[in-house]
């Protein structure tokens, strides 16, 4: 094994060419794990497909993009300082002050050497006999490296639906996922926006007051619920500044979704109709996604969902005043939250303006996109810009456009063939020294993002920090630790609601994908658990393996 490269804690590469580990993607993660693997003194690589860091926050950028976890709790915990000397202006920050942010980190953690925007990785491909990774780029290049981390992010994959005569279409096509960095007029056209999930919901009220005539294009009705956005005060923001070490800890150790809120204690059941309709009031009064918290079985129990899923219905029939535009508003095939829920700022009220019109493609499908026109059956919607708002190849797609090949000349792709297969979401088996941060089989989307992206990226900086201290070169999954973990998360999803819906997260918006519930549904306190347990046991569950022990491993994995 005379070929090994060391982890060299050198802090730059000796050859420009060779690093200790590429990262794929700036976004939050990416950013974060290149802060983490230099403060190791280990040399990095960071590329990026965008022309500057942010990842998900610098595409998304059609209007009325803010997040929707609150801006207090929707930041990096790592630095004290930074977390102290942000002034967040809104409850939910809109997108531009939070890639502004995500600029402003990268500036103030110096990170911006390390990282080449505009490069896509095309290829990665481990070399058993040096226990390397060849990162190729598409500029041609390749480098190599010990260990690769993939930060690209879960909803970066942005999918264009398969329409008949899209490309025929003499307007403006644009995608919510995808959106240009050039402003966007709308005045005085006709804009169709197709689809209902997030982005659209933000961006149906924001196009509406632009544009001349919108028309919405709608599959399946979503819940939204309402935002309650409000600027922050200097009060707001000093009280969760002096709180955070506190806020911080409960948002990782004790909540599910690693949002800091109050957790009920009884389920909808065991409050009479008027007790449980009054705590529905209080949250739809206070807004946002903490709505599906106020009892402890909304997403296990179909009656206890009810509840909650009838009052929101009755809302949009009080918000929207034609009743047959309500009624097809009110979504009435899935479970609520078994979609990820929506929050919105005046998405219902928006189909009470002239201007708006709501036509239901679920009875009267989209047969063809004509030059002028979205025609449905018997009818066209004649549209002069065409908003694609169809959402992602989630927590998948954007690893499936690398072509990855592991162990034995095996694809990642071949691999995940019938769905994603991961031990805890981290690594997969077959694919030595690759991590994969919120990867399919981890929390990831069903939690505050960046709660999750700091407990991978701090696990997994610990593990290239262990196998160094012990001239250990490569790490793999077990195969049976992985078998275990993929029944588990499956288990459990099982035991939920969620698997009752279409949606994303089950993979069924991309034709053909394997319908596998992906993220790992547990809560993010009991998962920072159990990979703590794991890393505390040496790691178990994952071979490690000094350079002469390497053979052995493969064989035996
Ligand atoms: O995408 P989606 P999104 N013909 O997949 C429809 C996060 N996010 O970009 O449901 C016609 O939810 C599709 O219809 P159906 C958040 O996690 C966060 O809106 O498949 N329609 C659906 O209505 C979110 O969940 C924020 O029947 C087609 C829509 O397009 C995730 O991103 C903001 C179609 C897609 O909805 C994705 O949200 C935005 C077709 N061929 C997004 N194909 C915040 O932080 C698809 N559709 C607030």
């Amino acid at each position: 094994m005379s070929a090994v490269q060391s982890i060299s804690g050198k802090g730059h590469a000796a050859n420009a060419e060779t690093y200790d580990v590429v990262v794929v993607g700036a976004g939050f993660a990416g950013m974060y794990m290149l802060h983490r693997l230099r403060g190791l003194g280990l040399s990095v690589r960071v590329f990026e497909q965008g022309g500057d860091v942010g990842g998900t926050w610098y595409w998304n950028r059609y209007p009325g993009a803010r997040c929707d976890v609150e801006s207090m709790q929707y930041s990096y915990s790592f630095s004290d300082e930074l977390q102290q000397e942000w002034d967040w202006s809104e409850r939910y920050a809109p997108q531009p002050e939070i890639l502004k942010y995500a600029n402003h980190v990268a500036d103030r953690f110096k990170l911006r050497p390390d990282i080449q925007l505009d490069t896509r990785v095309d290829r990665a491909a481990f070399d058993e006999s040096a226990n390397i990774w060849s990162v190729t780029t598409s500029d041609g290049k390749t480098v190599t490296a010990k260990f690769v981390v993939l930060a690209t992010g879960c909803l970066s994959n942005a999918k264009v639906p398969e329409i008949k005569g899209l490309s025929d279409f003499k307007g403006k096509v644009y995608h919510t996922g995808h959106w240009p960095h050039e402003p966007v007029d709308f005045a005085w056209l006709r804009v169709g926006v197709i689809g209902t999930g997030s982005s659209a919901i933000q961006s149906v009220p924001v196009i509406a007051a632009q544009a001349k005539h919108l028309t919405v294009f709608q599959r399946t009705a979503n819940f939204s619920i309402p935002a309650r956005n409000t600027a922050l005060t200097p009060e707001e923001r000093d009280s969760s500044r002096s709180n955070y070490p506190e806020i911080r800890r409960i948002a990782r150790e004790e909540m599910r979704n690693g949002i800091v809120q109050e957790l009920p204690d009884r389920g909808a059941l065991d409050d009479g109709a008027n007790a449980r309709r009054a705590k529905y009031e209080a949250r739809w009064a206070y807004g946002g996604l903490t709505f599906m918290g106020v009892y402890n079985n909304l997403v296990l129990d179909k009656a206890a969902n009810d509840t909650a899923a009838d009052f929101v219905r009755e809302k949009i029939a009080e918000i929207v005043s034609n009743p047959q535009t309500a009624k097809l508003l009110q979504p009435d095939n899935h479970p609520i939250g078994s979609k990820r829920i929506c929050v919105d700022t005046d998405y219902y009220a928006t189909f009470n303006r002239p201007n708006v019109t709501l036509v239901d493609i679920r009875s009267n499908p989209i047969e063809e996109i004509t030059s002028n026109a979205v025609r449905t059956v018997g009818r066209d919607h004649e549209v002069d810009a065409l908003v694609l708002a169809t959402g992602f190849d989630a927590m998948t797609g954007s690893v499936a456009k690398i072509d990855i090949c592991g162990r034995d000349g095996q694809t990642l792709n071949q691999k995940w063939a019938e769905g994603p297969k991961t031990y805890l979401g981290l690594m997969s088996a077959g694919f030595p020294n690759l991590f994969i941060i919120t990867g399919p089989g981890s929390p990831s989307v069903l939690s505050n993002m960046i709660v999750s992206i700091e407990q991978h990226v701090d696990w997994i900086a610990d593990c290239v920090a262990y196998m160094r201290d012990r001239g250990l070169e490569v790490m793999e999954a077990s195969k049976e630790a992985e078998d275990k973990w993929v029944a588990h998360v499956n288990e459990v999803a099982h035991s939920t609601l969620y698997p009752q819906a279409n949606s994303w997260y089950m993979g069924a918006n991309i034709p053909g994908k394997p319908q596998i519930f992906m993220p790992y549904i547990g809560g993010v306190g009991a998962y920072r658990q159990i990979c703590n347990n794991v890393a505390a046991k040496g790691y178990e569950g994952f071979a490690m393996a000094a350079a002469e022990q390497v053979q052995k491993m493969a064989v035996s994995s």
